[in-house]
């Protein structure tokens, strides 16, 4: 097996899971702010109140704008090429709607640029990773509001002018199809106006969801399209959280559901932003779930000619779909299915599946025949310290391997796979739980649930482990 030459290898975060400093240098509220931690058991809580009566995970996070000079050393210490961030959009603006931007917002992320360059790491900006202004939320009722378009229109106008010569790929939102979920009410916003209490009691409007969706389509096709006006060195990208479905049974049953809800989940969105039309599946799955969406003339068209370059998504695990009530379930990312038998499960019950990722980057580049990258995959497990101080983290080395492995042979297969950017190569804070002790890093974070933790930095075996495999190009796995 052998990966090419120029191979981006990295390591991904999200600002509002590792920045902190959330009300520093006139940052505005954003989504993530209002959302208290939980737990493995507990969900998270929508308390726009910010009383102190909470604790609020990325209010601090890991304080990676404090530390991003020491994280970025790290990082090029293993050898990355490419460091995956997004752009926390309420440091830019404060409540989406103000007419200038914030500068000392903008010189942050000049800084973060400057410094990768320095190591000749490459950026890869997702613009929009859950961030949402929270006054946006409030107002418009999220993405669900046309006027939402417009507004990160004006944004991305801004970035791409200010860091024209220091950003060359980029990701319009993350994980765009969770607007095909439950999930998507949340982590688009797009249902939690006027809303504060458990997570697990936010409404499902599925209307609301696909509505916004549309929205977030035109957005992200228009300002593909304006890029490609003026900034013709760009690559522009969607990003899909793929969780393939394997039919429980050979019951034609399960494997027509396992059909539909491959679309639906997996499909619908990047059959958007990659063929640029809505697919012919659409008309009946919006029937059969009383969607009826308004669109304005020039939308489709905008579609059409906004399509993206590359295509990237995250990937933790498979799912078996089965048409049997009684069948059991297991959790996941972004939504719960069937129980695989042949897979093991992480801590948080995510079913571990390397040979899914292989499936899915075959699946994936048969389908659209574009480069491909994963920009998310990784083990979430508890860490703890060995008696010599250290962590030994032999469970993550293996889970990576595996994937590294099958990642291979898709290239074999014939896949243009261009980078791997696993998740959380520093610690940070569970979008899903809000812990802490839900770690993915190679670098440990001295931070804990409670709040409490000095942020020192260690390095985890797995952080030797990822420089070897650099260094290698990949040939070189062994633990
Ligand atoms: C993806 C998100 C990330 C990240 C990851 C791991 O869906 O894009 O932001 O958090 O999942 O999930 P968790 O943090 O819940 O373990």
């Amino acid at each position: 097996m052998s990966f090419p030459k120029n191979f981006l290898w990295g390591g991904a975060v999200a600002a509002n899971q590792c920045e902190g400093a959330w009300n520093v240098a006139g940052k505005g509220v954003s989504v993530p702010d209002v959302i208290t931690n939980g737990s493995h058991t507990a969900p998270r809580r929508i308390e726009p109140s910010l009383d102190g009566a909470y604790l609020y995970p990325s209010h601090e996070a890991i304080d990676f704008y404090h530390h991003y000079e020491e994280d970025i050393a790290l990082f090029a210490e293993m050898g990355f090429k490419m460091f995956r961030t997004s752009i926390n959009w309420t440091r830019i603006f404060p409540t989406g709607e103000e007419e200038e931007p914030l500068e000392e917002g903008l010189a942050f992320y000049d800084r973060v640029f400057d410094c990768c360059k320095t190591y000749g790491i490459k950026p890869l900006v997702t613009i929009s990773h859950y961030e949402l202004p929270y006054a946006l939320a409030e107002k418009y009722n999220g993405w669900t509001d046309r006027h939402l378009i417009q507004l990160y229109e004006k944004f991305c106008r801004v970035l791409f002018e200010r860091y024209q010569h220091k950003v060359t790929w980029w990701l319009t939102f993350n994980e765009i199809n969770t607007s095909t979920l439950y999930t998507g009410s949340m982590l688009s916003a797009n249902n939690i106006k006027g809303f504060s209490g458990s997570l697990a009691d936010l409404a499902d409007r599925p209307q609301e969801r696909f509505q916004a969706l549309h929205h977030q389509f035109v957005a992200s096709a228009r300002v593909v399209k304006y890029a490609r006006e003026h900034y013709p060195q760009f690559q522009m990208g969607c990003m899909i959280g793929f969780l393939p479905d394997y039919p429980y049974t050979c019951n034609p049953d399960d494997v027509l559901e396992t059909q539909k809800h491959m679309r639906m989940v997996n499909w619908f969105s990047s059959d958007v932003q990659v063929r640029g039309a809505y697919p012919g599946y659409a008309k009946r799955l919006f029937r059969e779930n009383q969607i009826t969406l308004q669109t304005e003339p020039g939308d489709l068209e905008d579609l059409k000619a906004g399509t993206v370059d590359f295509y990237t998504f995250s990937y933790y695990m498979s799912f078996c779909v089965s048409t049997d009530p009684g069948a059991e379930i297991t959790e996941g990312n972004l939504l719960k299915g069937a129980r695989n038998p042949y897979l093991e499960v992480s801590d948080w019950g995510w079913q571990i599946d390397p040979k899914g990722l292989r499936y899915s980057l075959n699946e994936i580049y048969d389908r659209y025949g574009i480069p491909v990258m994963v920009v998310e995959n990784g083990l979430g497990a508890y860490d703890t310290k060995a008696e010599d101080g250290k962590i030994h983290d032999d469970y993550r080395i293996d889970y990576l391997r595996q994937h590294i492995e099958q990642m291979g042979e898709a290239i074999d297969d014939g896949v243009e796979l261009i980078g791997y950017t696993p998740w959380g190569c520093i610690d940070l804070v569970s979008a899903s739980t809000g812990e802490m002790a839900k770690r993915y890093g190679f670098i440990y974070v001295n931070k804990f649930d409670d709040g409490t933790g000095d942020l020192s930095r260690e390095k985890k075996d797995s952080f030797y482990w990822y420089k070897k495999v650099i260094a290698t190009n990949g040939e070189d796995l062994e633990g």
